[in-house]
């Protein structure tokens, strides 16, 4: 396609005028160009093919040692106005953020190729999906867009004469920590990402694009931008019912997107929508409507196995790209808890020898596949639905050891924000920095909201007063550990028996008892038929709630609240009357 859009010819000219790219190739998507590119990606070394009878489609990739996770401390909000970013994003002005950007990214395509990417997040042709158009000089960009978005002419079409799309650019220069900056500028619709190749920093249009920026059009223009996996799940009768989950990166949601349900609930069926993002919007009949803005699923390895989430492993099994996991000498790849014994010898992920002997990690703890969602056996019949679908229950959960209980519905919607703003979680190997920290991660949107998170959380409030039909709101927890350390409740598929008491009560199908922190199940009203090894009295255990770890969490909270100089007055409120409950 040649493009007439003479915004986007401007722009592309002024970014090649700063990063002297050698030559410039506009992206078409086309199966083709794909080949051309895997086949130059392969010959310059930048990625390696992987058996064509165990992995038809495969590509390898190792990014470099300093650069395996998002950098949240290089991340910025750049607004003209530093209240308007927040106390929980890194700011920096506009002008000074572009004159050492600029700095950054002069010449620094030279003897490079800049590739123009557009893409669509969204199903093409549906209202509620944006252009972007990513530049960039790294052909694993171009191939992991590929299979993250729809990218090509399909976006161009979309956006036509329009001069609205969100101006992506990155560049690796030369992959400087010092370096590595991921600016945002809400303003101008603008991300400007420098130094880095790994994929949550430099694929564009995932948390930069669809979180960030698309928080702020989302507030702006009276939607949710979320970092929420949507799952469909249909029972016996043919009924379908949708629930989004916020969880922190690495806690989970793309097994729980991919459930299976355990054998006592015969003739039930999970659904994959998305596994890391929702937009919401309020339709006509008064309900959320959600569509996962992604192609595909750029999810965590180690981990992933027949058991945890077979479904993933499935999905991986052609037209992947696999990140930063080993290498096997047969072309295969190979990841701590892929549930299969390990190679008797390996390329690790600094391209080391190894072996079982190995005191070193084979795969790094956040490496990738990058895999196409329609290749996934459970993706939901309606995932690329234009018009998305509708949402009965919304989960908040993190990794807690001792607060949350398993599970716990909201009083209500607001009270529901709340449970969502004070949300927090031991943090994990997907961004850089210590691990199993806890920290208050605020709808697991901490890292990827673009503005201030009190108006965010105004957002939320006023977002309620406008759905006539909302979404019930639940907290879950399935990282309660016992004495020893380890954790009480199964997990994986048997989530599902938490899923149906969410939609037991969707369905006004069963009680709940009111606690001071919301209301919560008999115990007897969990199924756990089936469940070897776990008692009633264990799941009683994980729906305790301890007064003294409360009056902990109670302080964390008020620290947590005491950062906001925008803090909703509904907010303040929610967290006296939850003292109050406790007393
Ligand atoms: C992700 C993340 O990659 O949250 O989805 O880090
Ligand atoms: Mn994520």
């Amino acid at each position: 396609m040649v493009c007439t859009n003479k915004t986007v010819l401007q722009w592309v000219k002024d970014m090649a005028e700063l990063t002297k790219p050698d030559q410039i190739v506009w992206i078409d998507g086309s199966k083709a160009e794909k080949d051309r590119l895997e086949i130059e990606a392969v010959s310059s070394g930048e990625m390696t093919r992987l058996d064509e009878k165990k992995l038809p489609g495969c590509l390898y990739h190792r990014t470099a040692l300093n650069d395996v996770a998002r950098v949240e401390h290089r991340t910025f909000i750049c607004t003209s106005k530093k209240d308007d970013a927040g106390p929980t994003n890194n700011w920096m002005a506009p002008a000074e953020a572009y004159a050492m950007m600029r700095g950054l990214f002069d010449g620094s395509m030279k003897g490079r190729t800049m590739y123009v990417i557009p893409y669509l997040m969204g199903p093409a042709g549906s209202p509620v999906s944006k252009v972007g158009i990513e530049l960039t000089d790294s052909i694993y960009v171009v191939l992991n867009m590929r299979i993250m978005t729809r990218m090509g002419d399909v976006a161009m079409k979309q956006l036509g004469d329009s001069p609205e799309f969100v101006r992506g650019l990155h560049g690796k220069a030369q992959i400087d920590e010092e370096k590595r900056y991921i600016m945002h500028f809400p303003e101008d619709n603008t991300i400007w990402s420098v130094n880095s190749g790994y994929g949550g920093n430099v694929l564009l249009g995932k948390k930069c694009f669809a979180l960030r920026i698309a928080s702020n059009l989302a507030h702006r223009e009276g939607w949710l931008a979320e970092h929420m996996l949507i799952l469909g799940i249909e029972s016996p009768d043919g009924k379908v019912q949708y629930v989004t989950g916020a969880f922190p990166s690495a806690c989970g949601k793309t097994n729980l997107a991919m459930l299976i349900p355990p054998a006592y609930a015969k003739g039930y069926k999970v659904f994959t929508v998305g596994d890391d993002i929702a937009w919401m919007r309020i339709g006509e009949d008064g309900r959320l409507w959600g569509v996962n803005p992604e192609a595909g699923f750029f999810g965590v390895a180690p981990g992933t196995s027949m058991k945890s989430n077979p479904n993933a492993l499935l999905t991986t099994k052609s037209n992947t790209i696999f990140t930063n996991v080993a290498l096997t000498s047969d072309g295969d790849v190979w990841w701590e808890g892929m549930g299969v014994p390990a190679p008797a010898t390996a390329t690790d992920w600094k391209g080391n020898p190894w072996t079982p002997a190995s005191t070193e990690k084979a795969a790094n703890p956040n490496s990738r596949f990058t895999a196409p969602a329609s290749q996934c056996p459970c993706i939901s019949p309606k995932w690329e639905a234009p018009e998305g679908v509708p949402i009965s229950a919304m989960l908040f959960g993190g990794r807690r050891a001792k607060a949350a209980p398993l599970v716990y519905q909201s009083f209500d919607w607001e009270h529901g924000v709340f449970v969502g703003a004070t949300m927090a979680s031991e943090t994990t190997a997907a961004a850089s920095g210590a691990v199993g920290v806890v920290r208050r991660d605020p709808m697991a949107m901490l890292p990827f909201c673009g503005y201030n998170m009190g108006d965010y959380f105004a957002h939320w409030i006023a977002m309620g007063k406008k759905i006539k039909n909302p979404p019930k709101i639940f907290n879950v927890n399935w990282f309660r550990t016992n004495e020893a350390g380890k954790f009480i409740w199964p997990g994986y598929g048997e989530n599902f028996r938490v899923l149906q008491w969410v939609l037991d009560r969707c369905d006004g199908k069963v009680d709940a008892v009111s606690t001071p922190i919301g209301y919560m199940p008999k115990a007897e009203d969990i199924d756990l038929t089936g469940l070897e090894g776990f008692t009633k009295e264990d799941l009683e255990g994980i729906l305790s709630i301890d007064p003294a770890v409360w009056a902990d969490e109670i302080k964390g909270i008020e620290e947590h609240f005491a950062k906001f100089d925008r803090l909703p007055k509904e907010m303040a409120a929610q967290l006296a009357a939850l003292k109050k409950r406790f007393a």
